[in-house]
Order: C-alpha cells, then sequence, then structure tokens
C-alpha cells in the first residue's frame, strides 16, 4: 500500500541529496513532483490543490531556505502538512454501537470480524450481530468468524427483519454492558431508495456511536462517491479503507478527510484476520516520505517476541555481531509476522525498494533444522564448521552436506545485507530527530 506514493517522494527529496542550500527553484521542483505524484496516486484534485497551497506557502514563506538544513525543514513541513490531510490526530473508537455500512463485497463483514479481534485483544467485551437477512449464509459468515476471534455473536432467526434484530440485538447488548456492539448490515451493488430507507431506520433504533462506512481502496474516487451519499442519509462517523494491500496509490486515504469531514479510523490489509491497522495519520505521512513506521513494525514484533529479545536482536545487528542463533530467532520472527512485502514497507527508506519478498516455508523449515543440529557453540562461531561437522549436522537435520553449505551462505549474505542497511540512509538527510514529532 502507498508505495507508489512513497516512491515518488522519496525520488522528489532525494533529488536534494547534496544541496546545502535550497533555492526558490528547487523548492519548486520538489512540489511539481510531489504534485504529479499526488495526482498518479488519484488523490482528490481539490485535496493536492489544497496540500500543494499550503506547501508551498510554508515552504517559500518560513525560511527554510535559511534553515541549517533545508531538507529536513522541508521534510517535516511536508510530514505536517500531510499528516493535516489524513486527518490529524488519529481517532478512537467511541464505544457502544457500532454500525458498519457499505455496497457489496468492499469487506463489511470481515472487517466487523477483524475489529472484534482487535477490541478484544485491546481488553474490550465485543459482541456481533448481523442485520443482514437478504445474502443467504451472510449471518453465517460473521457467525463463524465471531467463533475464531472468541466473540459472543447474537443470533437470531432469518426470518426476523432487519429491523427486529437490530432491536433485540440492542437489548440483549444493553442488559449485558459489553463495550461495543459490532452491527453487520447488507450491501448492495449499487445504492438504492430501499437500502438507504432500512439502514436510516436501523441507525434510528440504534443509535449507534459509530457509523463506520466501508471503502474499497482499490476503487479510488469511485468510493468516495458513494460514501458521499451515504453521508447524506447515515450521518458518518468514519471510515475503514478495506484491501490497501492490493493498492498501490493510496489516493482514497488521502482524500477521505477532505471529501467527507471524517476520519479514516482504521485499515485492512489483507485477508486474515490480524489484517487490520488502526489508522494514525502521523505514521502514515511517515511512510509516504519513506521515513518508514517503526512503531506499527515494533507494535506488531511485540506480539510475536518478547521486548527484551527484540532489543538484544537489534542492538546485536547494530554492533554487526550476528551470529546463526540469530539469524534463526530472525527467521522464526519474520514468519510469525506474516509477509515479509508488508513489514518492510515499515522500514525507513527502503520500503520501497523492496516488494514481493516472501518466506518460503519448506525452505524456512529446512533453514531451521539445520540450524538447531548444530551446537551452541557452531551457531556462535560458524567458523569451525568444518566438513566432519557439516556432515554431523546433515544427518542431524535430516538434510544434505550441500543444503548445511548453502544456510551458512545465506548466513553470511544476511550479514552482509544487514551491514549495507546500517550504512545506508533512505532519505539523503534523515531529520535527526526520531519521528514522529510531537510539537
Ligand atoms: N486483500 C484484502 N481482502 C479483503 C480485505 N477486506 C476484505 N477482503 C476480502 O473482500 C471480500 C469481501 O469481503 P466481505 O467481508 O464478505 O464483504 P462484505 O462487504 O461483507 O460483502 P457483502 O456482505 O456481500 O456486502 C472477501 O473475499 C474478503 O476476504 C482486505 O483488507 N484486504
Ligand atoms: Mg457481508
Amino acid at each position: 500500500m502507498l508505495e507508489l506514493l512513497t516512491e515518488k517522494f522519496t525520488k522528489a527529496v532525494g533529488r536534494l541529496k547534496e544541496t546545502r542550500r535550497l533555492t526558490e527553484k528547487q523548492v519548486n521542483d520538489v512540489l511539481r513532483d510531489v504534485r504529479a505524484a499526488l495526482i498518479e496516486a488519484d488523490v482528490d484534485y481539490e485535496v493536492v490543490k489544497d496540500l500543494l497551497k499550503r506547501l508551498r506557502e510554508r515552504a517559500l514563506k518560513e525560511d527554510l531556505k535559511e534553515s541549517t538544513s533545508p531538507i529536513d525543514s522541508l521534510l517535516i513541513t511536508m510530514y505536517e502538512e500531510l499528516v493535516k490531510t489524513l486527518g490529524g490526530e488519529k481517532q478512537e473508537l467511541k464505544k457502544g454501537v457500532v454500525l458498519f455500512v457499505g455496497l457489496q463485497g468492499t469487506g463489511k463483514t470481515t472487517t466487523i470480524g477483524k475489529i472484534a479481534n482487535y477490541l478484544r485483544g485491546q481488553g474490550h467485551k465485543v459482541a456481533v450481530t448481523s442485520t443482514d437477512v437478504r445474502r443467504p449464509a451472510a449471518m453465517l459468515q460473521l457467525q463463524r468468524l465471531a467463533e475464531k476471534v472468541g466473540v459472543p455473536y447474537y443470533a437470531f432467526e432469518e426470518s426476523l427483519s432487519p429491523e427486529d434484530i437490530a432491536k433485540k440485538a440492542l437489548e440483549k447488548f444493553k442488559k449485558e454492558g459489553f463495550d461495543y456492539l459490532l452491527v453487520d448490515t447488507a450491501g448492495r451493488l449499487h445504492i438504492d431508495e430501499e437500502l438507504m430507507e432500512e439502514l436510516k431506520r436501523i441507525k434510528d433504533l440504534l443509535k449507534p456511536s459509530e457509523v463506520l462506512y466501508v471503502a474499497d481502496a482499490m476503487q479510488g474516487q469511485i468510493a468516495l462517491e458513494s460514501a458521499r451519499t451515504f453521508h447524506q442519509t447515515l450521518s458518518l462517523t468514519g471510515v475503514v479503507l478495506t484491501k490497501m494491500d492490493g493498492d498501490a496509490r493510496g489516493g482514497v486515504a488521502l482524500s477521505v478527510r477532505s471529501a467527507l469531514g471524517v476520519g479514516v479510523k482504521f485499515m485492512g490489509v489483507g485477508e486474515k484476520i490480524e489484517d487490520i491497522e488502526p489508522f494514525y495519520p502521523d505514521r502514515i505521512a511517515q511512510r509516504i516520505l519513506g521515513l518508514g513506521d517503526i512503531q506499527t513494525l515494533m507494535e506488531k514484533a511485540q506480539k510475536v517476541i518478547p521486548e527484551e529479545e527484540a532489543q538484544g536482536l537489534a542492538l546485536k545487528v547494530m554492533k554487526g555481531e550476528f551470529d546463526l542463533e540469530d539469524m534463526l530467532k530472525q527467521l522464526r520472527f519474520i514468519r510469525n509476522m506474516g509477509p515479509l512485502d508488508k513489514l518492510l514497507g515499515m522500514l525507513p527508506g527502503i520500503g520501497a525498494q523492496l516488494k514481493g519478498l516472501k518466506i518460503d516455508e519448506k525452505k524456512f523449515k529446512k533453514t531451521e533444522a539445520i540450524i538447531l543440529s548444530m551446537t551452541k557453540q557452531e551457531r556462535k562461531n560458524p567458523k569451525i564448521i568444518n566438513m566432519s561437522r557439516k556432515q554431523r549436522i546433515a544427518k542431524g537435520s535430516g538434510t544434505t552436506v550441500s543444503d548445511v553449505n548453502k544456510v551458512l551462505k545465506e548466513y553470511e549474505e544476511t550479514k552482509k545485507i544487514i551491514k549495507r542497511l546500517k550504512g545506508m540512509q533512505g532519505i539523503p538527510s534523515l531529520p535527526k530527530l526520531p519521528f514522529p514529532f510531537k510539537k
């Protein structure tokens, strides 16, 4: 997601690499590239105009040119204005009934499963229910998801009307005193009167604390057009952008706030239940500027490896002490976190350059078996692994000497890459302060 913008923004700013002082022409050149990137990314035209106006005013008015490090200042300006465009502060989900609406197939039901899982992980009491009596098996789909997540699904007969289901579900929710009731609704291919009326009646009955519009990011601006119509009838309180994993442009993410006046609250980044992220405008701005999203990366990492271990590993990598034991840890860690490309996108500077890398499960198992067949000493100091040791390791892991050689070679290469990454900075001069800045 957002790769296009990251690539173009990094390139635009990257051209200033050797510059000490910024001329007006250079600022204009960067802004011209930024504008082209935004348009290519399918950002709403008015949004582009507005953002560019703010950037230009600040870049030229404020004494960027006199700043000791003008590129950093330009980056910070871009960062701050992007955050504004993306909606400013992160928006919490208000407790109570959360009604999910949107066109057919945009990901409403899947998103409810994901958000239920997310909220539950945060320690909230969550229940879900569905008023989608139209599509056969729609209710069953949510019920299955609820079982998987481990939250109650309020089941009612499919012969009831959506309004009756809403009423009964609300009663139950109030009685149980849960924090959130997530309510699924039926989708339609196109907006029609009947659907809008039905949703309006459900909304009036439920008096939800949130009405979230679920938009498929891959649809681009079209998604926003229907969102506007929903907004008129239902007064949306926020948007969930789904399928961000399939959308390299990201235009919708930048346009929602200004098009609707409400912000994005979550984004879906895959088909699995964990593939949802709260929408942090500051982190998204960092990603777009190629500064990575270390916070989200660390949050994901903490779920699969204990914090001290993560820090230990990072420290070792920084110091260049990286043995086979560390490589195994890292492989396990990456494997538990999901596809590599999603993670690399969060690393400063390199995200846009590395795409489509994935862990090969079979190869992983083999590597793991080989490393586990080594003695502690061998893992710490792979240099001592001579031919007879290789034969023993191959036998122990049910592999061949050539497999062992491959792992050793991979280890050497990983070590080299780490060295290179250490010496590399994504953007010519990364701001000295760790992102995000808090003013
Ligand atoms: N790649 C990807 N796929 C998603 C995401 N969210 C949902 N999907 C997929 O989109 C498809 C439709 O999802 P549903 O949740 O059934 O959509 P819906 O809006 O409930 O559909 P209706 O109930 O028919 O209106 C499914 O195949 C989901 O797996 C996402 O963030 N990324
Ligand atoms: Mg559905």
